[in-house]
């Protein structure tokens, strides 16, 4: 997987240089070759929506989102960090089972129980930690995301504070609720390098679902069914697919995923428990259109944006890199904090050449910066300038 961004990335370089690369990720990926055929257990996705960039790696084009409040499943990224389990999982959704530990009364729960002890839906934006990787300026490993390792979808679910409600109440002394995935995992001595387990801080117990349904169907395998843990304004690797263990716990789990990885590194160190977890994300926005060269005359220029861990208040547009802004209109019915809005800016373009970029403040004032610090692995980018696109109209 590595060798093949890195491939993409010196190939682009090679032909376009790196500063264009970082400028025309519109382009980049509109003209990208795809690298194959979709993988069997994503199969029913449309194709043509969709980056491939490993069998674990596909990203949503730019230009698909459009104003889309949701993002329909066939078109919604996929990021898997090790072999997703059989499909066999899936046959028979409600005899799935959780095992729910750190409570007074600990023990496992089915899906069928589950759907008896409560029901919620949530919108939520799910959210790679990467994306917007490639708009970082330093060399990064790890898939070239640009705007696409993202979608907004609707999960059902019961809120997991009513699961360990039922069975006694938080045990004294947790801080962490964590999280572990179905995946086959060989047992041994490097388990804990390979299995995906995260723990998340215990005070967003109020906020989290063991969710069943998708946008109103059940979940598929590749998104986690029959079962996953939704931590709404959490970032991808916090929502476990497949989920077979919610524990509270005291510490944080010492699986790699969440010592090493997922680590807010400074440039050139590695991954430990010393820097922050990849946890909470934040206020951002991009534009999805226009993204191609076009006639003057009216247009209607339109993104995405959303708070993160926050309500989104507001965007701004500017068609000139953030020299001049003006406020655009949210499209779509507030969804909610952890939505995502679609807007638009409705605008009479002369001939000439725009640089369009969106920049986008949740409901504690928080803005988004004009670059992002960087971190070694590149994650939680949410500057404004880099994912501008370059339109021009003739
Ligand atoms: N069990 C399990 N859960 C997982 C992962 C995984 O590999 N295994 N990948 C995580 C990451 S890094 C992301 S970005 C999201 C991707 O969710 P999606 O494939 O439904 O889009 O799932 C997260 N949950
Ligand atoms: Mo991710």
């Amino acid at each position: 997987m590595e060798k093949i961004d890195l491939r993409r990335r010196h190939l682009l370089a090679g032909t376009a240089g790196a500063a264009a690369l970082m400028a025309s990720g519109v382009r980049v990926s509109a003209q990208e070759a795809d690298a194959g055929p979709l993988p069997e257990y994503v199969e029913f996705k449309d194709a043509d929506a969709l980056i491939i960039h490993s069998n674990n790696t596909i990203e949503t084009k730019r230009d698909v989102f459009g104003v889309q409040p949701i993002t329909s499943e066939h078109q919604l990224y996929v990021r898997n960090n090790v072999t997703p389990p059989d499909e066999s999982i899936v046959a028979d959704r409600d005899a799935w089972e959780v095992s729910i530990e750190g409570v007074a009364n600990p023990g496992s729960v089915t899906v069928g129980d589950l759907k008896r002890m409560g029901v919620e839906t949530v919108a939520m934006v799910l959210q790679c930690s990467g994306n917007g990787r490639a708009f970082f300026e330093h060399e990064t490993s790890g898939t070239q995301w640009q705007t696409g390792a993202a979608g907004c979808v609707l999960w059902t679910g019961v809120p997991l504070r009513t699961v360990v409600e039922n069975m006694g109440g938080v045990a004294d002394g947790a801080q962490f609720v964590t999280g572990t995935g179905g995946e086959e995992i060989p047992e041994g001595p490097n388990a804990a390098d390979v299995m995906v387990e995260r723990s998340v801080p215990l005070d967003v117990l109020d906020s989290i679902l063991l969710a069943w349904d998708m946008n109103g169907e059940p979940i598929s395998l590749a998104h986690g069914g029959p079962l996953r843990m939704i931590v709404p304004g959490f970032t991808g690797v916090n929502n476990v697919k497949y989920i077979k263990r919610v524990a509270m716990t005291e510490v944080e789990t010492d699986a790699l995923i969440q010592s090493q990885r997922y680590r807010l590194v400074p440039l050139g160190e590695s991954g430990s428990p010393e820097f922050p977890s990849v946890w909470q994300m934040e206020v951002k926005s991009w534009i999805t259109g226009p993204l191609e060269d076009a006639a003057s005359g009216m247009h209607q220029i339109t993104g995405l944006a959303f708070g993160g861990i926050n309500a989104i208040d507001s965007v701004e547009v500017s068609l000139d890199d953030g020299e001049t802004w003006e406020d655009a209109q949210f499209v779509a019915p507030d969804l909610g904090r952890y939505a995502w809005r679609p807007f638009v800016l409705a605008k009479d373009l002369a001939p000439g050449s725009y640089r369009i970029v969106s920049r986008a403040t949740d409901s504690e004032g928080n803005q988004q910066p004009e670059a992002t610090e960087p971190n070694q692995s590149g994650y939680n980018h949410n500057g404004w300038r880099a994912p501008g696109v370059d339109v021009t109209i003739s």
